[in-house]
């Protein structure tokens, strides 16, 4: 544990009482002055709102005093970056970090109120599309806990994910207003306010001494501004900030109109500029190339960073120092624009020479991949960026400049290379590689997984490797055990906390220390039990969201995740198929539930197709009376974050099943070891270190390294060829061919059973065999329930590695250099007498 400090009289506020006299008293004023409800007509959602805006002021008073202690303690800060954060419901996470969950429960019970009633009621907070949005939200967390002085920096959309919705068994997507009844825990600041521009040209004037100034004039103005949202650390009183942008219009910009006298232009203008804050776009690591998202990046970034120089100054830092107070983390290349606006700012705004800018620039960013997929690979038209951003145009030339003539230096006469390199792609029409641009101007670039980050080196960047192979290093992700196991799952828990002392929640390093009890048969008795209500709980959810009924007394076998080929849905859909033509001919199967979840983005019909097949072979499969309530095949609608905290603690299968070298890492796959299910998974990702934690004897691995892909595919063998490598995979895939599963979408079950017989880019069916004898090995583990517990229970004793504190100390040593602040006291009245 980190040491807490003796109270720094300045820090003192009176706060609030958090004890269940005080905290009834301010849920029934908030009731009152606040909702504006009287409490015998209140709704559930009014108490909801009523006890949110009562944990607020609490929120808000630890707040002030972090800022405080850290404007005091002359700290460096860490912004992150992100387009997404996949947050979640807040009132309950809020309530655990600050420690008053228990106590807050009481007082809502005195008042006659069920806490679990109201917290479902809350919407989540979906501005993400998943594992890198909601890595964001761990990141967060973490700093927060670990006492970092970090900040979150996006934007405030209107409308978050999509709500999924299944109908006639397919996808429909339908707007996700999550702020429709308000949000009680965001605080608007429309002083914090920053002018953004797009469109207009670049005067440029030469200055005596042979340099030339820029001034970027004309276009359009939008206006960003900030609303806060506090993020508590667990149990140590400290509340770092997220800052998420919306965007206004000008009041200069109605004026121009208004004078005009065209009203009604006017208003429809304003409604405009507004939109650019609207929407988050549903694509989960494809690029998107619309104008609309490149000013969505811009204009967050822009805020951020005149926002980040402004808090610099106000500290009265002299600006040359910018690097040395402050580090800037680029989560994927969405906000590489950065860069090139670190540089405007510095250059036009606050009149510093060029090198000393691009030194300071480079020494203040880091840039973090996610993906090596070239379709997520950001690009952006030269023509376009001229127009948008014409300013950032001219320096993202000039920072290419001096780069390929650096390298032309250091590397002369490969041109080849230099073309490869530079920022500027001129082989489909010159366009803008934003990687390029995130890699030039950081001076640490991560992958997310050690075969990620090895592969990011051969592959994507081995030109960039070449001629600085220091800027690369692996930061392999993580999940907070906060949210993932001690909100998700109280009943596992409590079991660890019978055995071993609790300071695991603050260091999971500790949890080591619960290995011994997997050959315990006592504790392997209470672990069964906590999964078996674990699966009670699920399905319930299940029966009320899709009305299917699930036993709680069988394997759980579940893929959460969005719905991607390269993720391989197709699959596991064909280990269902197996299961039930093998059921059909009268053979002894493992009885099991397989759960499906995942959003497929709304334009992407490959995965589309998938979600409709995946729901027709469920529907026949559970309308079988052959089947005997051996095989059950759900496809869970609308996953998200609380959906997840539901589903993952009852999971004893976790499919972690990509074609190896396509998933960056997978975050889901370390929510679900720690848990206790047990992987199926291929050697891709983090699952690679995951077997090396966990132990090969307690995680099932089949398939195609990412090795023997590459090779595979370079033989360019037909994927039909594969059909005789498994007993029933010829009449499985003839089965989907025929229509046999089709309900109405006869032609789409041929189409897929054709994609993989004659495309198969992610070798479903070259896997398929290995993956079906994994399987098959599981269902043997399974049947042996003692051996299986044991694995389980070591699976989440040796899970330790994959707590995001961890990750987050890795980011803070060696990439941006700074140090935890000492924590607060954990009594909020200890300071304060
Ligand atoms: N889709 C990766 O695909 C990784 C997360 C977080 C992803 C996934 O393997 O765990 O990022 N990549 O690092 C992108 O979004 C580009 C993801 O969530």
């Amino acid at each position: 544990m980190t040491e807490t400090t003796p109270p720094n009289p300045r820090h003192r506020l009176s706060p609030l009482t958090c004890d269940a006299p005080g905290l009834r008293q301010s849920i029934r004023d908030a009731l009152v002055r606040v909702v504006g409800k009287d409490p015998d007509l209140a709704t559930p959602r009014d108490w909801l709102h009523a006890v949110s805006f009562a944990i607020r002021e609490r929120i808000i008073e630890r707040r002030v005093v972090t800022r405080r202690q850290f404007a005091d303690e002359d700290v460096k800060r860490v912004y992150y970056l992100s387009m997404e954060y996949l947050i979640g419901r807040m009132l309950e996470a809020n309530l655990r970090n600050m420690g008053i969950l228990e106590v807050t429960q009481q007082a809502l019970q005195d008042l006659g109120v069920d806490f679990r009633e109201i917290a479902r009621l809350e919407e989540d907070a979906a501005l993400g599309n998943g594992g890198l949005g909601r890595l964001a939200a761990c990141i967060l967390e973490s700093m927060a806990t670990q006492g970092y002085p970090g900040y979150g920096y996006g934007i405030r959309y209107e409308y978050g994910m999509f709500q999924q919705h299944i109908e006639h068994f397919r996808q429909v997507e339908h707007p996700d207003n999550w702020l429709r009844f308000g949000n009680p825990w965001e605080f608007p600041r429309p002083e914090k306010t920053f002018p953004v521009r797009f469109y207009g040209y670049v005067v440029e004037h030469h200055q005596p001494d042979g340099e030339t100034s820029c001034n970027w004039e004309n276009g359009e103005e939008v206006l960003a501004m900030a609303y806060d949202y506090p993020t508590a650390g667990y149990e140590r009183r400290n509340v770092n900030n997220l800052r998420l942008w919306a965007a206004k219009a000008t009041r200069d910009f109605d004026l121009r109109y208004f004078n005009e006298g065209d009203y009604i232009r006017a208003v429809a203008d304003k409604n405009e500029s507004e939109t650019i804050s609207m929407v988050l776009y549903p694509n989960d690591a494809t690029a998107i190339g619309k104008e609309l998202r490149l000013k969505q990046e811009y204009f967050f970034v822009s805020a951020s960073l005149q926002d980040i120089i402004d808090r610099h100054l106000q500290l009265e830092y002299p600006i040359d120092e910018l690097a040395d107070k402050a580090a800037i983390q680029l989560n994927d290349t969405h906000p590489a624009i950065a860069v090139a606006e670190c540089m405007r700012l510095l250059l036009d705004e606050h009149r510093i020479p060029w090198d000393q800018a691009w030194t300071i620039t480079r020494n203040l960013f880091s840039y973090t991949n996610h993906t090596l997929m070239p379709e997520a690979l950001e690009t952006w038209p030269v023509a376009l960026m001229e127009r948008v951003l014409p300013r950032h145009m001219g320096i993202i030339y000039r920072i290419n400049h001096e780069f390929i003539e650096e390298v032309r230096h250091r590397f002369p006469g490969e041109h080849e290379f230099f073309r490869r390199l530079s920022i500027i792609d001129e082989d489909h029409g010159r366009r803008v590689r934003m990687a390029h641009l995130a890699v030039i101007g950081s001076h640490r670039v991560n992958g997310v997984a050690a075969l990620h980050t090895s592969l990011l080196k051969q592959t994507l960047f081995a030109d960039f490797n070449r001629v600085w192979p220091e800027r690369f290093v692996n930061v392999t992700n993580g999940v907070t055990p906060r949210l993932w196991m001690i909100q998700a799952n109280p009943g596992l828990t409590e079991l660890i906390e019978s055995r071993i002392s609790s300071d695991w929640k603050f260091d999971l390093d500790r949890l080591k220390q619960f290995e011994p009890y997997a050959s315990d048969d006592a504790t392997r008795e209470a672990f069964r039990a906590v999964k078996r209500r674990n699966k009670e709980r699920l399905a319930a959810l299940v029966h009320k969201r899709t009305g299917i009924t699930i036993r709680s007394d069988v394997m759980y076998d579940v893929q959460i995740k969005r719905i991607h080929e390269y993720k391989r849905q197709l699959l596991k859909l064909l280990h269902v198929i197996e299961l039930y033509q093998r059921i059909r001919d009268g053979e002894d199967v493992l009885p099991r539930v397989v759960l499906f979840a995942g959003k497929a983005a709304p334009g992407y019909q490959r995965a589309k197709d998938i979600i409709a097949v995946i729901n027709e072979v469920a529907d026949i499969v559970n309308h079988d009376p052959a089947m005997g309530d051996r095989l059950k095949c759900v496809f869970f609608p609308n996953y998200e974050v609380s959906s997840a905290t539901i589903i993952i603690p009852a999971a004893d299968l976790s499919e972690q099943i990509s074609t190896a070298g396509f998933e960056a890492s997978g975050t889901g796959n370390m929510k679900l070891a720690l848990n206790g299910a047990l992987t199926i998974g291929t050697l891709d990702g983090a699952n690679i270190e995951i077997r090396d934690a966990v132990g090969t004897e307690n995680i099932f691995i089949f398939g195609m390294t990412a090795d023997e892909i590459s090779a595979h595919r370079a033989q360019g063998i037909p994927p039909g060829a594969h059909l005789d490598s498994h007993p029933r995979l010829r009449s499985m895939v003839e089965a989907l061919r025929d229509g046999f599963f089709s309900n109405g979408g006869r032609h789409l079950h041929a189409e897929i059973a054709r994609y993989l017989l004659e495309e198969d880019p992610f070798f479903v069916l070259a896997d398929y065999a290995a993956y079906s004898d994994a399987c098959a090995q599981a269902d043997r583990m399974y049947q042996d329930a003692e051996a299986w517990s044991e694995a389980a229970l070591l699976n989440v004793a040796r899970m330790s590695h994959f707590s995001i504190d961890r990750t987050v100390r890795e980011y803070a040593q060696n990439i941006w250099n700074v140090v935890p602040e000492p924590v607060l006291p954990p009594c909020p009245e200890a300071d304060t007498n």
